[in-house]
């Protein structure tokens, strides 16, 4: 497997705990966003979205959507349950991740680490600056 990622992302953070948490090997490609690099006509090939993180599953096939991947590589472990609502609960967590943490949440402290002011001391440093500060502040 190969997972198209970019290590600031929460998204691809989610999937890594996941492969992590299950033991399996992948492959870790960088795409950095950043540069535009998701948005390449040969990536988009793999993901028309243009976002990752992606899979390229054991079979060459290609995969998007965070948590899509999170529920394709928990199939058979104990990350899904076996009762019916106690899935419906885990589907309810993930859609509430989606839906109401992750555009306002993860995305704006991904949006204020990007836009230090130019001249502010460090600027350059700006982003390691506010991991640091987070880091602090927990
Ligand atoms: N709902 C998608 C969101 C994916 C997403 O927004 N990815 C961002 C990084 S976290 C991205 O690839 N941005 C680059 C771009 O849009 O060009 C998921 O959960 O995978």
């Amino acid at each position: 497997m190969v997972l198209y990622d970019y290590l600031d992302s929460g998204n691809g953070y989610k999937v890594r705990l996941l492969l992590a948490q299950l033991g399996l090997s992948y492959r870790y490609h960088e795409v950095d966003i950043m540069k535009g690099e998701s948005r390449t006509p040969q990536f988009l090939t793999k993901s028309p979205d243009g976002r990752i993180p992606l899979l390229e599953t054991a079979e060459g096939q290609f995969l998007a959507e965070s948590d899509a991947i999170l529920w394709y590589l928990a199939e058979g472990s104990a990350f899904i349950p076996e009762g019916r609502l106690a899935r419906g609960q885990v589907l309810q967590w993930m859609f509430f991740e989606q839906y109401s943490h992750e555009p306002y949440v993860a995305t704006r402290r991904d949006t204020s680490s990007a836009t230090c002011p130019p001249t502010a001391p460090g600027a350059a440093n700006c982003r390691s600056a506010w991991r640091a500060g987070a880091m602090r502040s927990k």
